[in-house]
């Protein structure tokens, strides 16, 4: 989902001075036209280009907000509950009625005075209702001011979030530290931050495997520490990412045992009950002791185990093909 494509959202003083100086050089284009007709006739003439101006000015520039921001309703099952997660839904589908509230209302407005200014007879009625019309509009245009400001952070908020596609997917999962990101960059030409220390992933990285028709996506999520009652920002993101994005997941197991093998192997069980089909990578085989990777691929039969990466590449080449 496109979620760069939301548009910055100002506040209410700014659409207020683009509507002004719209109106502005739309007048002065009407003056340099030179018109014909009595005092009342040309000041009518230039009052209501104005009004129409900002009234344009304002209903389109919220139309472009509303239009720009993603269907949320038609979001796949991850983003809705992400959106859940972080953004209070209610205020949103408040906040952008209140923008489409001024998109109509600014334009019924326009239209009133615009009447009232053609039936004036005299200079200084239209003036009245000049100066009615401009104060007027711009109480209404304040008034969604706290929408605005609410639909600004809800984009800043949605702006980390990741861009995740519909396809094949693969989720890279494990405790932090493990080796997850890079594998993935082992395996895509995503190039994920890499550190050694843990939490190095602070949101999900994806990253892109093609072989000829064959397109894998995959999502290396934040290191999870097996705790579903006090997940942070970042490990609801990847408990949603394998929730509702994998077709897959390859849980990395670190045989160096940067976190021990009881507690891998009790998160890899907690990452068994979501039903889906697990593949096991084992990492720092290069520098793992023999005995420890021994170990595990003597234990762990149930669940294919990886020691090289051009192996489980092939075999998740042959389930992608499968699952088309
Ligand atoms: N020797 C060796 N080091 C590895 C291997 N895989 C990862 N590392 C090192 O392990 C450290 C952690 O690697 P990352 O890929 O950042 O680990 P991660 O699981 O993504 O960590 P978080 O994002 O913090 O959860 C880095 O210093 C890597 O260079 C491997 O196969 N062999
Ligand atoms: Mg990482």
């Amino acid at each position: 989902m496109d979620l760069d494509g939301v548009k910055k959202i100002e506040s209410a003083d700014f659409y207020i001075d683009l509507a002004f100086r719209h109106a502005t050089k739309e007048a002065n284009d009407v003056r340099s036209a030179k018109l014909k007709g009595t005092r009342e006739e040309k000041s009518k003439k230039i009052e209501i280009t104005k009004i129409m101006a900002i009234s344009d000015t304002i209903s389109s520039a919220m139309m472009k907000l509303i239009q720009s921001y993603p269907d949320l309703d038609g979001m796949t099952e991850f983003y809705k509950k992400l959106f859940r997660v972080f953004i209070d839904m209610k205020q949103m589908k408040l906040s952008l009625g209140g923008l489409n509230w001024l998109r109509e209302k600014i334009v019924l407005f326009g239209n009133d005075y615009i009447k009232k200014i053609r039936r004036c007879e005299d200079l200084p009625a239209i003036n009245r209702y000049r100066k009615e019309y401009y104060g007027r509009a711009s109480s209404l245009i304040h008034r969604i001011e706290s929408d605005l400001k609410f639909l600004e952070e809800a984009r800043k908020t949605m702006r980390q979030f990741p861009s995740i596609k519909s396809m094949f997917t693969v989720c890279i999962a494990g405790f932090p530290n493990v080796g997850k990101s890079t594998l993935l960059a082992k395996m895509t030409s995503a190039k994920p931050e890499i550190k050694n220390y843990a939490f190095t992933t602070k949101g999900l990285n994806t990253g892109y495997l093609k072989k000829a028709y064959l397109k894998i996506q995959f999502i290396d999520t934040p290191g999870t520490l097996n705790r579903a009652d006090k997940m942070n920002v970042v490990e609801v993101q990847a408990d949603l990412a394998l929730k509702y994005c994998a077709d897959l997941i390859v849980y990395v197991f670190d045989p160096t045992e940067t976190y021990s093998y009881k507690d891998q192997v009790k998160l890899l069980e907690t990452i068994k009950k979501l039903g889906k089909d697990i593949l096991i990578y084992v990492s720092k085989t290069d520098i793992a002791k023999e005995e420890a990777v021994d170990h595990f691929l003597d234990s762990r039969r149930k669940i294919p185990v990886y020691l090289e990466i051009e192996d489980l590449q092939k075999e998740l080449l042959k389930i992608c093909r499968k699952n088309l």
